[in-house]
């Protein structure tokens, strides 16, 4: 058997074992959120979100009101996302923020 025929198959085994360690596809979300008004606001989002399962990547645009959220698909979802922002005391799209977590929210983030 020549030599190149040997290592064929160990080209190959390679090459699966990298498919198998590759990050896993991130699925990308864009949660409207009316109550954010300050970098506390930020601040606030980005802990309640992070601690979720799955979350790689926070990024809030305070001026458009905008969060997205990169995570794993088979970990967490965008409804969980959601949920826990209106935990946290925020509107994430069409869901309304818990009142009694507005209320606990540091006075220069109550924005009506
Ligand atoms: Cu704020």
């Amino acid at each position: 058997m020549s030599k190149q025929l040997l290592l064929l198959p160990l080209i190959l085994l390679v090459f699966l074992s990298f498919n198998c360690v590759k990050q896993p596809q991130l699925e990308t979300v864009m949660i409207h959120s009316a109550g954010i008004g300050c970098s506390h606001c930020e601040d606030n989002i980005k802990k309640a979100i992070y601690a979720l399962e799955g979350v790689k990547e926070v990024n809030v645009d305070v001026e458009k009101k905008n969060i997205e959220v990169k995570f794993v698909p088979v970990q967490t979802n965008l409804q969980t996302i959601e949920i826990t922002l209106t935990r946290a005391g925020y509107d994430a799209n069409d869901k309304k923020r818990d009142p009694e977590a507005y209320e606990n929210l540091d006075e220069c983030c109550k924005h009506g």
